[in-house]
């Protein structure tokens, strides 16, 4: 389990070394300090036929009428009895002449007509009559109008005739919304001006403005005025969100640094006096991720309930403060009576609401969590949902899954309030919001799946087949808040497959290439696109490269060693190709998985086909789930810059290994741990053993404490697996590995004589996977009983190669006198040694997998 007083520490860490620079800045890896709920639950629900008619939030009571329509194609006569909502009306033509829309609000009028007491209810009927919409509150007659305006937007209302209609419909909650809370580039202006109408259209009416990253929130300037830009920008911000009646509730993030003295009261109440001023009437309080004093909770109450005495209830029209407790997550919450949250349930005055992520960080909404909580504070906690935040994984993902893992038997007994925390992508945060907002307005009728699909259609109209192959393979964290994705796609390995499956997957793949060109024609949101596109782009690669697998497949099937060599190296990841993929993935639970695992295992059958040997690339082994994921394989690939995580705490009695395939004979294990140089996932206390089984393992090494980089040497053993298992230590970070060599190729153990830098050692490896990039000229001597060689290359792609110069194969013999030169033509090229022939020579920009010789 993940202990919060690491994670403090880390981030201690960073507040003391990073000065002001934001989070993303300094790197700092969220992924490696936080426990998040690995199981990949089944995306609930299924699509509704709607009748034409699509309203979202779903609305609590809907009667269809017998088939007569309203004709509104004259316009719509408004008579807004109380109340000015002309603004409102941009979506019609207004005009006296049209069919008439009255709208009315106030208690007695909406209970004569049977709509519930609770703010945002209201009732719309559409009949011969006209439109009649009555609201309890002002709030829910603005909320009738957007239901309005959905129902003329639907399909059943073709031609401005409109299905007639009842309505009554109200909120569960009583606060629905969005926390701007994630580490980060905070949302420009334009991207939470666009946000706050999508609130008001979708009925949110809340949204917290506290973004990780903004110094004027947070520290070092939270004591401060924002400046007078930023200043403006609020202003609008807190008028943008009037005219779309949203709570616009300015938060302060001050724990990290706050004294609790009379001083820094002082300037905290000054602050939020200031942000008064500029039109601030909803105030939060965030106490989450500090450490050091802040995180005393009696003085976390003192201060918040001497907020509310002297400055809530004095202006008379501030909304009830709202506080995050340092302790907003079960996952370090201490329990007991004596525990910061029953502190607040007995101190915090019974107006403050109370945030709660659920049990960890990122995590389901259950009746227990809710339960658990609001047992301690004694009021409803107001649910901070950590989706679809994704700043713990550095942003590398754009989430656009269905909204779920959200209890549907909640009430507003059981919370008090619903805010999702986003991303830093904000409009493409829409999707998962339109199912926020669904889900906190009608808990019980919420379908995930149904509010998906219509969530896509809404957003991108003109693409939205396109939008939704982007987004089914767009909703997992890999290694967070675990997502279902790609749930209508079959993968299978390429030993074992039937042709429908083979089919199916290759037109999928075929389908996500077209998706980036279908997107740019047809999606009118140029904001979304934007921020979508570089994701759009690694897709469509993705795409194609799951295409090629499909060709890579057909040559190795007809033992076509040539014509499989040079699809497959054609169809492999460079290293620019993966950093690329790697900061805005998709697909990562099925598809690229698929691809990475039909490459390899061609590979390997290609390679031991080809050379009767099996390669030297190794399998990693472990106690750790995801050791058969395809990060391990960053364990192997020669680079110290990329590791294999465990993404789970280290405990006595854990291992990580390696199978090499066969018995070996292994003189010499490198290995080198951590993310980083001086990183905290390494096993602190460790011995190197090996097995020839598995099962029964020997030492390699005595115990060995506090050591990043492993290196044993010694009389050759026999061993299969060899492995690094975690010994007695109070350590529980994750464990990462960034080198687990085995018998590295050695110059001197070669047989023969190599000028060439020692990254050219990599084409004696007997491991495919790793290369070199040649430039100049290297050499090498013709070892014994060599009667040729066969070249596993990539030579540069024909765009490339108008310019290079050809790549030569060269032979001489032990005089240095030239014997024959070839141009090498083909990524698999094969060469027979002329008589004399005693050393070789390859000249030109080439990247060289192997140099395999042949016997005689
Ligand atoms: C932060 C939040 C961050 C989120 C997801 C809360 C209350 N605070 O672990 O700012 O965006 O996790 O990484 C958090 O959730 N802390």
């Amino acid at each position: 389990m993940m202990k919060k007083n690491k994670m403090l520490a880390a981030l201690t860490a960073c507040f003391l070394f990073c000065g002001n620079l934001t989070a993303q800045q300094t790197g700092f890896d969220f992924s490696g300090q936080r426990r998040e709920s690995q199981k990949v639950l089944t995306v609930p629900g299924q699509k509704l036929d709607h009748k034409g008619i699509i309203i979202n939030p779903t609305p609590q009571e809907l009667k269809i009428g017998n088939g007569d329509k309203l004709d509104i194609s004259k316009g719509l006569a408004l008579n807004a009895k109380n109340g000015d909502f002309s603004v409102n009306m941009d979506f019609v033509n207004l005009n006296k002449k049209g069919a008439k829309l009255n709208i009315n609000f106030g208690a007695d009028k909406a209970a004569k007509l049977g709509v519930k007491a609770v703010s945002g209810a209201y009732s719309l009927s559409i009949s011969n009559k006209g439109i009649t919409i009555t609201g309890y509150d002002e709030r829910g007659a603005f909320y009738g109008i957007q239901t309005l305006r959905q129902i003329i937007e639907s399909p059943a209302s073709a031609n401005f005739q409109l299905p007639y209609l009842e309505i009554k419909d109200h909120p569960d909650l009583p606060h629905r919304g969005v926390i701007e809370g994630f580490y980060g580039n905070p949302w420009s202006h334009e991207t939470r001006l666009s946000l706050i109408e999508f609130y008001g259209r979708f009925k949110m009416n809340i949204y917290f403005y506290g973004p990780k990253d903004d110094p004027y929130h947070s520290s070092p300037h939270w004591r401060l005025p924002y400046p007078e830009k930023e200043a403006m920008n609020i202003k609008e911000l807190i008028m943008a969100c009037n005219r779309n009646r949203v709570d616009f509730v300015w938060a302060i993030h001050p724990g990290k640094d706050i004294k609790w003295n009379e001083e820094d009261y002082q300037n905290l109440k000054n602050k939020l006096e200031g942000m008064y001023d500029l039109g601030v009437r909803s105030f939060a309080i965030f106490f989450d991720d500090i450490t050091g004093e802040g995180v005393n909770p009696v003085k976390q109450t003192e201060l918040t309930n001497r907020v509310n005495e002297e400055f809530v209830k004095v202006k008379g029209d501030v909304t009830p403060l709202v506080i995050c407790p340092t302790d907003y997550s079960k996952a370090w919450a201490k329990p007991g009576p004596d525990g910061a949250l029953s502190i607040y349930g007995k101190t915090l005055d019974p107006s403050v609401q109370i945030f709660w992520t659920g049990d960890v960080v990122c995590s389901d909404l259950t009746k227990e969590t809710m339960d658990w909580i609001n047992s301690r504070i004694k009021r409803p906690a107001f649910y901070w949902w950590n989706y679809p935040v994704t700043d713990y994984i550095k942003n590398t993902i754009v989430l656009q899954g269905p909204v779920y893992g959200l209890n549907t038997s909640l009430t507003a007994d059981d919370l008090c309030g619903f805010g999702s925390n986003p991303m830093e992508n904000g409009e493409a945060s829409k999707l998962a919001l339109y199912g926020v907002s669904d889900y906190s307005w009608n808990i019980a009728a919420y379908n995930p799946i149904d509010n998906w699909e219509r969530g896509i259609a809404m957003l991108v109209p003109g693409a939205a087949e396109a939008y939704r192959t982007f987004a089914i393979h767009s909703c997992d964290t890999e290694t967070g808040y675990r997502r279902a994705e790609s749930w209508e796609t079959e993968t299978f390995r390429i030993d074992n497959y039937t042709q429908e499956q083979f089919k199916a997957l290759l037109s999928e793949f075929e389908k996500i290439e077209k998706v980036p060109a279908q997107m740019e024609a047809g999606c009118t949101n140029k904001a979304l696109l934007n921020e979508l596109r570089p994701w759009l782009t690694e897709f469509g690669k993705l795409g194609t490269r799951g295409r090629k697998t499909f060709d890579a497949i057909k040559y190795h099937e007809a033992g076509d060693q040539a014509g499989f060599w040079n699809t497959y190296v054609e169809n492999s990841m460079s290293k620019d190709d993966k950093k690329a993929y790697d900061t805005h993935k998709s697909g990562t639970l099925k598809l690229q998985p698929f691809y990475v695992k039909a490459m390899d295992d061609m590979l390997y059958k290609f390679f031991t086909a080809l050379t009767g040997k099996l390669p030297e690339s190794y399998k990693a082994v472990g106690t750790y789930a995801n050791v058969s994921s395809v990060s391990s394989k960053l364990m192997f690939d020669n680079d110290d810059s990329t590791f294999y995580t465990t993404g789970k705490a280290q405990r006595t009695g854990h291992w990580v290994g390696v199978d090499v395939g066969y018995l070996k004979e292994i003189s010499e294990v490198h290995i080198i741990q951590g993310r980083r140089s001086e990183d905290v996932d390494y096993f602190d206390h460790t011995i190197l053993e090996y097995s020839e089984t598995g099962k029964d393992w020997a030492p390699l090494t005595d115990s060995i404490k506090n050591q990043y980089v492993i290196n044993w040497t010694g009389e050759p053993i026999k061993a299969r697996y060899v492995r690094l298992r975690k010994l007695q230590s109070a350590k529980t970070n994750w464990m990462a590995v960034r080198r687990f060599d085995i018998n590295p190729v050695r110059r001197e153990k070669l047989g023969f004589n190599l000028e060439a830098n020692d990254e050219s050692l990599q084409a004696f490896d007997y491991n495919p996977i790793t290369s070199f990039m040649n430039s100049g000229i290297m050499s090498f001597g013709v070892a014994p009983n060599v009667a040729g060689y066969t070249l596993l290359l990539k030579l540069p792609t024909s765009s490339q190669a108008t310019t290079a110069v050809p790549v030569k194969f060269r032979q001489f013999d032990a005089k240095g006198k030239l014997l024959s030169e070839v141009a090498i033509d083909s990524h698999f090229f094969k060469a027979q040694l002329v008589a004399g022939a005693s050393r070789i020579e390859i000249e030109g920009k080439v990247e060289i997998f192997e140099i395999l010789p042949q016997g005689i």
